[in-house]
C-alpha cells in the first residue's frame, strides 16, 4: 500500500495521476500548501523540505516527483508506463525523465518560488521554460508521445508541467505540437480523474 502526500495541482499531481493510471492501492494524504499543512511537524519529519510529493513506499518516505514516477513505473511494468529496461526506447525515456526534472521542474520552482533563487527575474526564466517548449515541440512534431507509441511517465510529467505555465505570458499551448497533444491528454479519464479529486476545475476542459 503506497500512501500519498498531496496538494492541488502541485508537483504531486503526476504521482496521484500515475497511481491512478495504475489502479493500485494507495491513502491520500493532503499536505495543502495554501493553508501550511506541508509545514506541519508530523510532514517535516517525513520529508524535511516540507515539499509535495512525498510517497510513503512499503512504509519508507520517498520524494523527488521524477524519481517516484520512475520507481512506480519499476514496481509496476504491467502498467506499461515505461519502455522495458534494455529497450531501445529505454534511454529515450531516461534522457527525457532527466532532462524535465533538470530544465523545466528548476526553472518552474524558480519562478513560482522567488525566494529560492534570489536575482533570477521571471524575464530571466521565461525564456528558459520556453527553450524547453521549443524542444518539446520539435519533438512532438508527427508524434502522439514524447517516447515510442503510448503514454508512459514522460507524458505525465510533461503535461503536468505544461499545465503550469497556462498563466505565463506564453502558455505552452501556443507550441502547435504542444497544443495538438494536450487536446489528446486531456482527454485521458485519468487525468481528468485526478482533476476531479484535486478539485481543480480550470486548463481541464480548455
Ligand atoms: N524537486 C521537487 C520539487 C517539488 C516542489 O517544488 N513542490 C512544490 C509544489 S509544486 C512544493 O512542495 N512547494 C511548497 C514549499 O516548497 O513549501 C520534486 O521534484 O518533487
Amino acid at each position: 500500500m503506497y500512501r500519498l502526500y498531496w496538494s492541488p495541482g502541485a508537483a504531486s499531481l503526476a504521482v496521484h495521476w500515475m497511481l491512478l493510471e495504475l489502479g493500485v492501492p494507495f491513502e491520500p494524504e493532503r499536505a495543502d500548501i495554501d493553508s501550511g499543512l506541508n509545514r506541519s511537524a508530523d510532514y517535516l519529519r517525513l520529508n524535511p523540505t516540507g515539499q509535495v510529493p512525498t510517497l510513503v513506499v512499503d512504509g519508507a518516505p520517498v520524494t523527488e516527483t521524477a524519481a517516484l514516477l520512475m520507481l512506480l513505473a519499476e514496481r509496476h511494468p504491467e502498467g506499461g508506463l515505461a519502455p522495458a529496461a534494455g529497450s531501445g526506447e529505454r534511454a529515450e525515456w531516461l534522457a527525457w525523465m532527466v532532462y524535465l526534472a533538470n530544465s523545466l521542474m528548476p526553472a518552474f520552482r524558480f519562478w513560482f518560488y522567488s525566494g529560492d533563487a534570489p536575482g533570477l527575474s521571471p524575464a530571466s526564466l521565461q525564456p528558459v521554460v520556453e527553450r524547453c517548449w521549443d524542444r518539446i515541440d520539435d519533438r512532438l512534431a508527427g508524434r502522439d508521445f514524447i517516447v515510442g507509441e503510448g503514454l508512459s511517465t514522460v507524458d505525465l510529467l510533461a503535461t503536468m508541467l505544461m499545465r503550469w505555465s497556462r498563466n505565463m505570458p506564453r502558455p505552452a499551448t501556443e507550441w502547435p505540437n504542444i497544443a495538438r497533444y494536450l487536446r489528446r491528454m486531456r482527454s485521458l479519464p485519468a487525468l481528468r480523474l485526478v482533476h476531479a479529486r484535486e478539485g481543480l476545475t480550470d486548463w481541464i476542459n480548455d
